[in-house]
């Protein structure tokens, strides 16, 4: 069995307690994992707040802390494969994503590096004679880093990519369910020559490890992706250090078709929009939207492509679709998915769990069309598409901003003036036209409503992990009148 451990103050121990990871793919244990309680979580943070006032990181330029993200992108690059494997055992996310998706976090890693030294402050023409005003940008101060269990590795990347390059220091907490690849990149973080405290990577449950270090006095910001529930906790244990936040929550993304579009080509999509990650992405457009005259015909092209999915074990380059990360999930999809249809949603394709071993459930589609249907509101994070329909642009943009949530969308139509109003019209931090999925370091990402708030990628995520510091300085040199004295 594979024993992991975490990475506090530049060095590894097994943390205060242990607990064992589950292989999705066969419902067996196969790894062990070190648990952080509040004493490993104190002691985490109290190493990143050394870390950022003295010592070496605190000494170093903007370029010297760009040159060690570049050391550590091509590290991440080097040693991609391997993360994938682990990332794929402990999570069951499939091989073929895993291995790109990690391939890509480098590239992630790169556009920080670069950017550190490229974040500026500024000079203001001040309305005073003999006075030279100007902005520092400082790192904000220790950063709680929390990610879900999917993605850890890219969700982790732009949290520390940003927030490397800013100045900060982090400490990282992986989610309990697959952490094995975000323990493993410990050594990458490591081997790039971070100083010790910079970057603290440790694992644990939500009450005992993401409270103890939410709530802990010396974090200046937190930056979550999760669930809403776990979003409303963190806000309320930031009031505890008046810490800032930055939500990346989830969603019920609308993926609008009209008739007019490129029906093959939006199918892929489609497809793709839903049934990557076995369904388990924040961004994944689970509603479809589709203008009734052709929602037969594209119903008729999903099922097909749906159903010539392939289906096995994870880390099987060949695999389509893979497990889902927890039998919790499963349970989630399933109860939610039989009473949609007991609401009478009609079903498409798939809905039946497969009586193997490990947590699978196949692509769905459920047509939800004039049914009150849970399946249409509640965020499923799994391969289960729930399709409505319109007679009108104004009705689609209605279904499509019928949602509490509100990441990503997508708009596929080839009429150029109904694109553009789509697109000024859903409420969204996101909208893909005639695309989906489409993601990269140099471009926002985040969330409007339920979604969260802040943004992730981009110059302005590393201008998020720096606060203003205003300088005044005098520049006459007359001393200073006695303000006592009568002139
Ligand atoms: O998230 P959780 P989970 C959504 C999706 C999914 C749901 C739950 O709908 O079904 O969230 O996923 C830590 N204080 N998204 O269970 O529970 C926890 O240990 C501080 C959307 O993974 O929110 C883990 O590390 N931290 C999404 C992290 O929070 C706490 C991605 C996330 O856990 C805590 C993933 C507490 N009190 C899920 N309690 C997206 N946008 O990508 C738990 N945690």
């Amino acid at each position: 069995m594979r024993r992991f451990q975490q990475y506090i103050d530049g060095a590894f121990d097994d943390g205060s307690g242990r607990f064992d990871s589950i292989d999705p793919a066969t419902g067996a244990v196969w790894a062990e994992m070190p648990e952080a309680r509040e004493v490993d979580v104190d002691r985490a943070v109290t190493a990143a707040e050394r870390a950022l006032w003295s010592g070496p990181w605190a000494a170093m330029t903007a370029t010297q802390r760009g040159k060690l993200l570049y050391r550590l992108a091509d590290l991440v690059a080097a040693n991609a494969q391997e993360l994938a494997e682990l990332e794929t055992r402990d999570t069951g996310k499939i091989i073929r994503e895993t291995s790109a998706q990690i391939a890509y976090v480098a590239d992630y890693y790169r556009y920080y590096a670069g950017l550190a030294d490229k974040i500026e402050g500024a000079y203001l023409p001040i309305d005073k004679a003999d006075m030279d005003v100007w902005l520092r940008r400082e790192p904000v101060g220790v950063v709680a880093a929390i990610v879900p269990w999917n993605s850890q590795l890219f969700l982790s990347a732009v949290k520390l990519g940003p927030a490397l390059a800013a100045g900060c220091t982090l400490v990282v907490k992986a989610s309990e369910d697959g952490p094995a690849p975000l323990l493993a990149f410990a050594r990458l973080v490591q081997e790039a020559g971070f100083p010790a405290g910079v970057v603290n990577i440790l694992t644990g449950f939500g009450p005992a490890c993401g409270s103890a270090l939410t709530c802990h006095p010396k974090i200046a910001h937190i930056a979550f992706t999760g669930g809403p529930g776990t979003a409303a906790a963190v806000v309320r244990n930031s009031a505890e250090n008046l810490a800032s936040t930055s939500l990346e929550l989830g969603g019920k993304s609308p993926f609008v078709v009209f008739a007019d579009a490129d029906l093959e080509s939006a199918a892929n999509a489609q497809v793709s929009g839903i049934f990557a990650a076995t369904g388990q992405s924040c961004v994944a457009g689970s509603r479809l939207i589709v203008e009734a005259s052709i929602k037969e015909r594209f119903l008729a092209i999903l099922k097909s492509r749906a159903e010539a999915i392939r289906i096995g074990s994870p880390l099987d380059m060949a695999t389509e679709v893979g497990p889902l990360c927890t039998s919790r999930q499963r349970a989630l999809i399933e109860t939610v998915v039989e009473a949609s249809l007991k609401a009478g949603a009609r079903l498409v394709t798939g809905g039946a769990t497969p009586g193997t071993s490990g947590f699978y459930y196949p692509p769905t589609v459920i047509d939800c069309d004039g049914v009150s249907a849970a399946s249409v509101e509640t965020e499923l994070f799994g391969p289960v598409l729930s399709v409505l329909s319109f007679e009108t642009e104004e009705e689609a943009v209605r279904l499509a901003n019928d949602t509490r949530f509100g990441l990503a969308s997508g708009v596929f139509t080839t009429n150029l003036a109904r694109a553009h109003r789509m697109v000024k019209r859903i409420r969204a931090g996101v909208v893909w036209v005639n695309t989906y999925r489409a993601v990269s370091p140099i471009a926002p990402f985040g969330g409007f409503g339920q979604s969260g708030h802040g943004r992730e990628g981009g110059l302005a995520a590393a201008l998020d992990y720096t606060r203003t510091k205003t300088v005044w300085v005098r520049t006459s040199d007359d001393p200073i009148p006695d303000p006592f004295v009568m002139r």
